[in-house]
């Protein structure tokens, strides 16, 4: 039995949250015990810090382990590692988490979310796999709910989960937030369970969205698959005189905390490891002692930047002219483009690529003088369109290092693991450009967290136009992330920009951004659930 089990005496009311994962997975170690390792992605970024500060906030989600690759003890140790957390974790089989997570949500909504239509599958088999892994967590619950808890689902992973708990318990708040777009109708209504979606999330007191824009397309479904109107309050009369309530809460970012982490030591020490090997500050490419043959080639060498650069230099200038170009003493400022990312078709990087390669070929003045450090974790490595996508990143970098490297230069370093928050920060801090063009997204968190490592100094922002943020980003380079010559161009005129206009624009989205934050969010959205649901209150519900 877990130990948050709710008795009949307990009254005391919590806030428990419902995701697809909890926002921390276990390492076996060799003792056989299990060490915590913090979730990347959005969420568990955004609500993570929320439900540490809160001592009496549960998080109930899929541990990400399969029962049959465990033995009894095992399971028992997980679960009482996740529950000295406060998480409780739900295990599911491989052909559920396949129909499931892999299936229905990430090949089916997600790419419909993200007006990726045509990678959508419609397979009734995953969908029937949907629904009653919904129900699974709507079981999970049941043990722990108390009379007037609040329990909070997120995402499209759980899009059934709030009416399922409607039916099942009276007098609970319920909340749902969506994190990624809301599609217009006219992609929505293609999804052949489309309507049992929406009456799904319907059974929430009040929906959240990122944007209006996603809230005003929820609405239009609503009203064209529902024919139910919502009024101006963002009420929504559902059968059974239940009344839901949508609106708009933009989420934010632990501001202090990415501020703070910058100047740990490990986030420094990360910075200026990219800053010698990019060639902005001098370093161990400056080191003419390492074996010089002679006093003379040392002072040669002081000039073009290394011991051996002179040798080749005599034999191939072509490929040390990025080395005394970026050494040398009259050459242009050394400049570092960064980005970080899920590897996930959403997120442009294939567009982002190309849109760095021209600027190698436009402005060749570049060359040697601009380093992209490219950081792309993949994610879901199980469903082919994400492999397909990792190849096709592969591919893109080596054909441009291949294309413009120099002995002592390399455009592009990619890294592919995933980074604690740390050398992220670092990472951040040591870009002068943050490249961040996604497809389509609900908001972008990355780029609020770039300028918060900027805090109070130079640093531009290249944003796309199609994520939430770029409504409250609007100083940033803003582009069209298909149009490849805007976003080419974008950086060009970001590379160039003077350090006090760029820290002019960003004090006015740090300002934003510090005044809405993580924290801000949460405690907005669960005050609106708080005034349109007070179960206590209502007769019915009890
Ligand atoms: P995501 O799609 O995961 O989130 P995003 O908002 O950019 O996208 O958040 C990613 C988070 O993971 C950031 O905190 C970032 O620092 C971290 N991260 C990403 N790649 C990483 C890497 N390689 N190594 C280490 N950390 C990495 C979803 C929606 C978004 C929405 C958020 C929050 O898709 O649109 O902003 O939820 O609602």
């Amino acid at each position: 039995q877990c130990r948050f089990a709710g008795g009949n005496g307990d009254t005391m009311s919590r806030l428990i949250i419902v995701s697809n994962r909890l926002p921390v997975s276990l390492d076996a170690q060799p003792d056989g015990s299990y060490a915590l390792r913090q979730n990347v992605g959005g969420l568990a970024t955004a609500i993570g810090p929320y439900h540490s500060s809160h001592h009496d906030c549960l998080w109930v989600g899929w541990s990400g382990e399969d029962p049959a690759d465990h033995t009894p003890e095992e399971i028992e140790a997980i679960r009482s590692t996740y529950e000295e957390n406060r998480c409780i974790p739900l295990f599911l089989s491989a052909e559920q988490v396949a129909g499931f997570y892999a299936g229905f949500s990430n090949n089916t909504l997600w790419p419909l979310m993200h007006d990726f239509s045509h990678e959508a599958v419609f397979d009734p088999g995953t969908w029937e796999t949907y629904s009653h892994v919904n129900q699974l967590f709507a079981d999970a619950l049941a043990p722990l709910i108390r009379k007037g808890d609040t329990v909070w689902v997120q995402d499209y992973h759980l899009m059934l989960l709030p009416n399922i708990l409607r039916q099942r318990f009276n007098n609970i708040s319920i909340g749902w937030f969506l994190h990624v777009p809301f599609p217009s109708p006219e992609i929505f209504r293609s999804l052949p369970q489309s309507r049992e979606i929406l009456k799904g999330v319907l059974g929430a007191d009040l929906l959240g969205f990122h944007t209006v824009d996603f809230v005003e397309n929820f609405k239009s479904c609503v009203q064209q698959l529902l024919d139910i109107e919502t009024d101006d309050a963002g009420h929504i009369a559902v059968d059974g005189g239940h009344t839901a309530t949508v609106d708009a809460f933009p989420i934010g970012i632990d501001y202090n905390l990415y501020r703070r982490t910058t100047r740990s030591s490990l986030a420094r020490a990360m910075r200026r490891g990219i800053e010698e090997q990019s060639g902005k500050r001098p370093g161990r490419h400056h080191d003419t002692s390492l074996s010089a043959e002679s006093s003379a080639a040392a002072e040669a060498a002081t000039k073009s930047g290394s011991w051996w650069s002179h040798h080749v230099h005599e034999e191939l200038p072509e490929l040390t002219l990025a080395q005394s170009a970026m050494f040398g003493k009259d050459s242009k400022p050394n400049k570092v483009v960064v980005s970080v990312d899920r590897l996930d078709y959403t997120k442009g990087l294939p567009e982002r690529l190309r849109a760095f390669e021209r600027l190698l070929e436009k402005y060749p003045e570049w060359i040697g003088h601009v380093t992209y450090y490219l950081l792309a974790t993949p994610s879901r490595g199980d469903v082919e369109t994400y492999q397909r996508l990792k190849q096709q990143v592969d591919q893109l970098v080596g054909k441009i290092n291949g294309r413009f490297s120099m002995l002592a230069w390399t455009p592009i370093h990619y890294i592919t693991r995933s980074l604690p928050i740390k050398p992220v920060c670092g990472i951040y801090a040591a870009g002068d450009v943050a490249l961040v063009t996604p497809l389509r997204d609900g908001m972008n968190l990355v780029a609020k967290e770039y300028l918060a490592c900027h805090d109070g100094r130079d640093g531009a922002l290249v944003l796309s136009d199609m994520c939430g943020a770029a409504e409250e980003l609007g100083e940033a380079f803003i582009v069209n992330p298909y149009d490849i010559e805007m976003t080419c161009e974008a950086l060009h005129d970001a590379l160039e920009i003077s350090p006090e206009e760029s820290t002019r624009r960003n004090r006015a989205m740090q300002a934003r951004i510090k005044a809405r934050t993580a924290g801000t969010w949460c405690a907005g959205f669960l005050d609106a659930l708080l005034q349109v649901s007070n179960p206590g209150l209502d007769d019915k519900r009890l």
